[in-house]
Protein backbone atom coordinates (compact mmCIF):
# COMPACT_ATOMS: atom_id res chain seq x y z
CA UNK A 1 0.00 0.00 0.00
CA UNK A 2 1.24 3.56 -0.85
CA UNK A 3 3.07 5.37 1.68
CA UNK A 4 0.93 8.27 3.41
CA UNK A 5 3.36 10.93 2.78
CA UNK A 6 1.63 12.43 0.01
CA UNK A 7 -2.39 12.95 0.51
CA UNK A 8 -5.39 14.33 -1.61
CA UNK A 9 -4.49 18.36 -0.72
CA UNK A 10 -7.00 19.81 2.08
CA UNK A 11 -9.98 22.06 0.39
CA UNK A 12 -10.71 19.07 -1.98
CA UNK A 13 -13.94 18.47 -0.11
CA UNK A 14 -15.03 22.12 0.15
CA UNK A 15 -14.30 22.66 -3.98
CA UNK A 16 -16.64 19.37 -4.58
CA UNK A 17 -20.48 19.56 -4.54
CA UNK A 18 -21.71 18.96 -1.58
CA UNK A 19 -24.86 16.72 -1.06
CA UNK A 20 -22.80 13.73 -2.23
CA UNK A 21 -20.27 11.88 -0.91
CA UNK A 22 -17.01 11.87 -2.79
CA UNK A 23 -14.48 10.58 -0.96
CA UNK A 24 -15.33 6.86 -1.08
CA UNK A 25 -14.68 7.32 -5.18
CA UNK A 26 -11.03 9.42 -4.77
CA UNK A 27 -10.40 6.13 -1.84
CA UNK A 28 -11.85 3.94 -4.79
CA UNK A 29 -9.57 5.34 -7.52
CA UNK A 30 -6.61 5.93 -6.01
CA UNK A 31 -6.78 2.09 -4.76
CA UNK A 32 -7.56 0.72 -7.96
CA UNK A 33 -10.50 -0.58 -6.87
CA UNK A 34 -12.21 -0.64 -10.25
CA UNK A 35 -15.00 -2.50 -9.02
CA UNK A 36 -16.66 -0.53 -6.54
CA UNK A 37 -15.10 2.70 -8.63
CA UNK A 38 -17.58 1.70 -11.55
CA UNK A 39 -20.50 0.78 -8.69
CA UNK A 40 -19.47 5.06 -7.41
CA UNK A 41 -19.92 6.12 -10.42
CA UNK A 42 -22.87 4.51 -11.49
CA UNK A 43 -24.83 5.95 -8.62
CA UNK A 44 -22.75 9.80 -9.10
CA UNK A 45 -25.25 9.43 -12.78
CA UNK A 46 -28.20 8.17 -11.43
CA UNK A 47 -28.42 10.55 -8.86
CA UNK A 48 -27.89 12.74 -12.02
CA UNK A 49 -24.43 14.89 -11.40
CA UNK A 50 -23.27 16.41 -14.24
CA UNK A 51 -21.16 14.13 -15.99
CA UNK A 52 -18.04 16.64 -16.55
CA UNK A 53 -18.52 16.95 -12.19
CA UNK A 54 -18.11 13.35 -11.76
CA UNK A 55 -14.80 13.78 -14.02
CA UNK A 56 -13.18 16.36 -12.71
CA UNK A 57 -14.24 16.16 -8.51
CA UNK A 58 -14.87 12.67 -8.75
CA UNK A 59 -12.26 10.84 -11.00
CA UNK A 60 -9.12 13.28 -10.63
CA UNK A 61 -8.61 13.72 -6.93
CA UNK A 62 -7.33 9.94 -5.97
CA UNK A 63 -6.15 9.96 -10.30
CA UNK A 64 -3.28 12.84 -9.92
CA UNK A 65 -2.62 11.79 -6.32
CA UNK A 66 -1.38 8.56 -7.50
CA UNK A 67 0.15 10.36 -10.19
CA UNK A 68 2.26 12.56 -8.23
CA UNK A 69 3.28 9.36 -6.15
CA UNK A 70 4.66 8.12 -9.08
CA UNK A 71 6.45 10.61 -10.37
CA UNK A 72 7.83 10.72 -6.97
CA UNK A 73 8.60 6.84 -7.37
CA UNK A 74 6.30 6.50 -3.87
CA UNK A 75 4.74 3.94 -5.91
CA UNK A 76 5.80 2.06 -9.40
CA UNK A 77 4.07 0.70 -12.27
CA UNK A 78 1.63 -2.23 -10.96
CA UNK A 79 0.29 0.32 -8.46
CA UNK A 80 0.05 3.19 -10.88
CA UNK A 81 -2.02 0.63 -13.89
CA UNK A 82 -4.56 -0.59 -11.28
CA UNK A 83 -5.26 3.16 -10.65
CA UNK A 84 -5.32 4.12 -14.34
CA UNK A 85 -7.56 0.87 -15.15
CA UNK A 86 -10.13 1.78 -12.43
CA UNK A 87 -9.86 5.46 -13.50
CA UNK A 88 -10.49 4.12 -17.35
CA UNK A 89 -13.65 2.30 -16.18
CA UNK A 90 -14.99 5.86 -14.95
CA UNK A 91 -14.25 7.83 -18.26
CA UNK A 92 -15.89 4.54 -19.81
CA UNK A 93 -19.19 5.13 -18.37
CA UNK A 94 -19.28 9.33 -18.60
CA UNK A 95 -18.24 9.05 -22.02
CA UNK A 96 -21.84 8.04 -23.45
CA UNK A 97 -23.75 11.13 -21.52
CA UNK A 98 -20.99 13.55 -22.74
CA UNK A 99 -21.17 12.38 -26.36
CA UNK A 100 -24.91 12.46 -26.37
CA UNK A 101 -25.15 15.74 -25.53
CA UNK A 102 -23.80 16.83 -29.41
CA UNK A 103 -25.92 17.03 -31.93
CA UNK A 104 -24.51 16.65 -35.36
CA UNK A 105 -21.19 16.15 -36.21
CA UNK A 106 -18.87 19.42 -37.03
CA UNK A 107 -16.02 17.35 -38.24
CA UNK A 108 -13.96 14.14 -37.96
CA UNK A 109 -11.13 13.61 -35.62
CA UNK A 110 -8.76 10.95 -35.42
CA UNK A 111 -6.90 10.44 -32.46
CA UNK A 112 -4.18 8.09 -31.01
CA UNK A 113 -0.88 7.70 -28.27
CA UNK A 114 2.35 7.71 -30.91
CA UNK A 115 4.03 4.51 -31.26
CA UNK A 116 5.92 2.97 -28.30
CA UNK A 117 3.84 5.22 -25.63
CA UNK A 118 1.16 3.42 -23.61
CA UNK A 119 -0.44 6.31 -21.74
CA UNK A 120 -3.92 6.79 -22.54
CA UNK A 121 -5.39 8.89 -20.03
CA UNK A 122 -4.99 11.73 -21.43
CA UNK A 123 -6.00 11.55 -24.78
CA UNK A 124 -9.09 9.70 -23.59
CA UNK A 125 -10.62 12.84 -22.01
CA UNK A 126 -9.45 15.05 -24.77
CA UNK A 127 -11.20 12.41 -26.67
CA UNK A 128 -14.36 12.69 -24.15
CA UNK A 129 -14.43 16.37 -24.35
CA UNK A 130 -14.07 16.70 -28.48
CA UNK A 131 -17.25 13.86 -28.52
CA UNK A 132 -19.05 16.77 -26.26
CA UNK A 133 -18.46 19.19 -28.47
CA UNK A 134 -19.68 17.47 -31.54
CA UNK A 135 -16.90 15.53 -32.91
CA UNK A 136 -16.97 12.17 -34.36
CA UNK A 137 -13.47 10.77 -32.64
CA UNK A 138 -12.32 7.43 -34.21
CA UNK A 139 -9.62 6.72 -31.15
CA UNK A 140 -6.90 4.34 -32.32
CA UNK A 141 -5.87 3.86 -29.10
CA UNK A 142 -1.76 3.59 -27.33
CA UNK A 143 1.51 3.15 -29.94
CA UNK A 144 0.12 3.52 -32.87
CA UNK A 145 2.03 3.54 -36.19
CA UNK A 146 2.05 6.30 -38.61
CA UNK A 147 1.05 4.30 -41.15
CA UNK A 148 -2.63 3.16 -39.38
CA UNK A 149 -2.44 6.79 -38.62
CA UNK A 150 -2.67 7.54 -42.32
CA UNK A 151 -4.82 4.68 -43.49
CA UNK A 152 -7.46 5.46 -40.88
CA UNK A 153 -6.97 9.53 -41.69
CA UNK A 154 -7.93 8.38 -45.71
CA UNK A 155 -10.19 5.84 -45.03
CA UNK A 156 -12.59 7.57 -42.98
CA UNK A 157 -11.83 11.11 -44.56
CA UNK A 158 -10.79 12.89 -41.06
CA UNK A 159 -10.41 16.83 -41.23
CA UNK A 160 -7.83 16.21 -38.24
CA UNK A 161 -5.70 14.17 -36.56
CA UNK A 162 -4.13 13.92 -32.65
CA UNK A 163 -1.16 12.55 -31.77
CA UNK A 164 -0.20 12.88 -27.89
CA UNK A 165 3.06 11.54 -26.52
CA UNK A 166 3.83 11.11 -22.86
CA UNK A 167 7.43 10.42 -22.73
CA UNK A 168 10.68 12.63 -23.69
CA UNK A 169 11.79 9.73 -25.78
CA UNK A 170 8.43 9.44 -28.29
CA UNK A 171 6.99 12.68 -28.92
CA UNK A 172 9.74 12.49 -31.68
CA UNK A 173 7.27 9.75 -33.19
CA UNK A 174 4.76 12.82 -33.18
CA UNK A 175 7.08 14.46 -35.91
CA UNK A 176 7.33 11.17 -37.46
CA UNK A 177 4.56 10.83 -38.29
CA UNK A 178 3.80 14.42 -39.35
CA UNK A 179 6.63 13.53 -41.64
CA UNK A 180 4.87 10.16 -43.21
CA UNK A 181 1.74 12.02 -43.64
CA UNK A 182 3.76 14.38 -45.92
CA UNK A 183 5.52 11.17 -47.35
CA UNK A 184 2.30 9.95 -48.61
CA UNK A 185 0.83 12.82 -49.77
CA UNK A 186 -2.38 13.52 -47.40
CA UNK A 187 -0.78 16.18 -45.22
CA UNK A 188 -2.47 18.55 -47.46
CA UNK A 189 -5.77 17.12 -46.11
CA UNK A 190 -5.86 17.05 -42.57
CA UNK A 191 -4.84 19.38 -39.47
CA UNK A 192 -2.79 18.13 -36.86
CA UNK A 193 -2.46 18.53 -33.45
CA UNK A 194 -0.03 17.52 -30.91
CA UNK A 195 -0.09 17.29 -27.25
CA UNK A 196 1.03 15.66 -24.32
CA UNK A 197 3.07 16.63 -21.00
CA UNK A 198 6.28 17.07 -22.91
CA UNK A 199 4.60 18.89 -25.37
CA UNK A 200 4.75 23.18 -26.36
CA UNK A 201 3.56 25.29 -29.00
CA UNK A 202 7.42 25.69 -29.75
CA UNK A 203 7.92 21.88 -30.26
CA UNK A 204 4.46 22.29 -32.04
CA UNK A 205 5.59 24.88 -34.46
CA UNK A 206 9.19 22.80 -34.77
CA UNK A 207 7.25 19.25 -35.71
CA UNK A 208 5.12 20.96 -38.21
CA UNK A 209 1.57 20.53 -35.96
CA UNK A 210 -0.95 22.85 -37.15
CA UNK A 211 -1.71 23.43 -33.16
CA UNK A 212 -1.05 22.40 -29.87
CA UNK A 213 -3.48 21.87 -27.06
CA UNK A 214 -2.05 22.49 -23.53
CA UNK A 215 -5.32 20.41 -22.26
CA UNK A 216 -8.59 19.07 -23.46
CA UNK A 217 -10.66 22.80 -23.18
CA UNK A 218 -7.78 23.77 -25.48
CA UNK A 219 -7.43 21.01 -27.59
CA UNK A 220 -11.41 21.71 -28.08
CA UNK A 221 -11.19 24.98 -28.76
CA UNK A 222 -8.46 24.53 -31.25
CA UNK A 223 -9.71 22.07 -33.20
CA UNK A 224 -13.28 24.05 -33.86
CA UNK A 225 -11.14 26.65 -35.21
CA UNK A 226 -9.46 24.58 -37.53
CA UNK A 227 -12.34 22.82 -38.97
CA UNK A 228 -13.87 25.33 -39.99
CA UNK A 229 -10.67 26.46 -42.00
CA UNK A 230 -11.25 23.53 -44.48
CA UNK A 231 -8.63 21.77 -46.02
CA UNK A 232 -7.98 20.19 -49.75
CA UNK A 233 -10.60 17.82 -49.67
CA UNK A 234 -9.80 13.82 -50.13
CA UNK A 235 -9.86 12.31 -53.14
CA UNK A 236 -12.98 10.32 -53.74
CA UNK A 237 -12.02 6.67 -54.83
CA UNK A 238 -13.01 5.21 -58.45
C1 LIG B 1 -0.41 7.07 -15.51
C2 LIG B 1 1.06 7.03 -15.88
C3 LIG B 1 1.57 5.83 -16.37
C4 LIG B 1 0.72 4.58 -16.60
C5 LIG B 1 -0.07 4.78 -17.91
C6 LIG B 1 -1.45 4.14 -17.85
C7 LIG B 1 -2.34 4.64 -18.94
N1 LIG B 1 -3.27 3.80 -19.31
O1 LIG B 1 -2.23 5.76 -19.44
C8 LIG B 1 1.81 3.47 -16.68
C9 LIG B 1 2.01 2.90 -15.30
C10 LIG B 1 1.53 2.34 -17.67
C11 LIG B 1 3.05 4.29 -17.06
C12 LIG B 1 4.18 3.71 -17.63
C13 LIG B 1 5.35 4.44 -17.86
N2 LIG B 1 5.62 5.69 -17.55
CO1 LIG B 1 4.23 6.93 -17.01
N3 LIG B 1 3.17 8.13 -16.11
C14 LIG B 1 1.88 8.20 -15.72
C15 LIG B 1 1.53 9.51 -15.01
C16 LIG B 1 1.46 9.23 -13.51
C17 LIG B 1 0.23 10.16 -15.39
C18 LIG B 1 0.04 10.46 -16.89
C19 LIG B 1 -1.40 10.91 -17.08
O2 LIG B 1 -2.27 10.10 -17.37
N4 LIG B 1 -1.67 12.21 -16.79
C20 LIG B 1 -3.04 12.77 -16.74
C21 LIG B 1 -3.50 13.26 -18.08
C22 LIG B 1 -4.92 13.84 -17.92
O3 LIG B 1 -2.63 14.28 -18.50
P1 LIG B 1 -1.95 14.30 -19.94
O4 LIG B 1 -1.72 12.93 -20.44
O5 LIG B 1 -0.84 15.26 -19.95
O6 LIG B 1 -3.13 14.85 -20.91
C23 LIG B 1 -3.61 16.20 -20.93
C24 LIG B 1 -2.80 17.13 -21.85
O7 LIG B 1 -1.44 16.79 -21.99
C25 LIG B 1 -3.56 17.14 -23.15
N5 LIG B 1 -3.29 16.10 -24.16
C26 LIG B 1 -2.90 14.82 -24.00
N6 LIG B 1 -2.84 14.19 -25.18
C27 LIG B 1 -3.21 15.07 -26.13
C28 LIG B 1 -3.30 14.95 -27.51
C29 LIG B 1 -3.68 16.05 -28.27
C30 LIG B 1 -3.78 15.90 -29.75
C31 LIG B 1 -3.94 17.28 -27.62
C32 LIG B 1 -4.30 18.45 -28.45
C33 LIG B 1 -3.84 17.43 -26.25
C34 LIG B 1 -3.50 16.32 -25.50
O8 LIG B 1 -4.90 17.02 -22.70
C35 LIG B 1 -4.97 16.07 -21.62
C36 LIG B 1 -6.15 16.34 -20.75
O9 LIG B 1 -6.14 17.65 -20.20
C37 LIG B 1 2.75 10.43 -15.39
C38 LIG B 1 3.21 11.43 -14.31
C39 LIG B 1 2.23 12.53 -14.08
N7 LIG B 1 1.96 12.80 -12.81
O10 LIG B 1 1.74 13.13 -15.03
C40 LIG B 1 3.86 9.41 -15.65
C41 LIG B 1 4.96 9.71 -16.66
C42 LIG B 1 4.38 10.33 -17.92
N8 LIG B 1 5.51 8.34 -16.98
C43 LIG B 1 6.77 8.35 -17.07
C44 LIG B 1 7.56 7.18 -17.33
C45 LIG B 1 9.08 7.36 -17.30
C46 LIG B 1 6.96 5.95 -17.60
C47 LIG B 1 7.69 4.65 -17.93
C48 LIG B 1 8.86 4.77 -18.92
C49 LIG B 1 8.14 4.02 -16.61
C50 LIG B 1 9.01 2.81 -16.71
N9 LIG B 1 10.10 2.87 -16.00
O11 LIG B 1 8.72 1.87 -17.42
C51 LIG B 1 6.54 3.78 -18.52
C52 LIG B 1 6.45 3.94 -20.05
C53 LIG B 1 5.55 2.95 -20.71
C54 LIG B 1 5.35 3.31 -22.17
N10 LIG B 1 6.08 2.69 -23.07
O12 LIG B 1 4.55 4.18 -22.47
C55 LIG B 1 7.40 9.73 -16.89
C56 LIG B 1 7.82 10.36 -18.22
C57 LIG B 1 9.12 11.13 -18.11
C58 LIG B 1 9.53 11.70 -19.43
N11 LIG B 1 9.55 13.01 -19.52
O13 LIG B 1 9.80 10.98 -20.36
C59 LIG B 1 6.25 10.47 -16.12
C60 LIG B 1 6.19 12.00 -16.35
C61 LIG B 1 6.48 10.17 -14.59
C62 LIG B 1 7.79 10.70 -14.06
N12 LIG B 1 7.86 11.94 -13.60
O14 LIG B 1 8.76 10.00 -14.07
N13 LIG B 1 2.88 5.57 -16.76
Amino acid sequence: MSDPVLQIPEGWEKRAPSGWEWQTLWDAIENGDHVYAKERVQQAIDADIDPRVILDHGLFPGFNLQGDRFSEQIIFIPEMLITARAMKIGLALIRPLLAARAEKPVGTFVMGTVLGDMHDIGQSIVTIMLENAGFRVINLGTDVHPDRFIKTAVDEKADLVGFSALLSTTVYYQKVTIEEFQKAGCRKNVHILVGGAPTSQEWASECGADGWGKDAVEAVKLALKLVKDKREPWAVAA
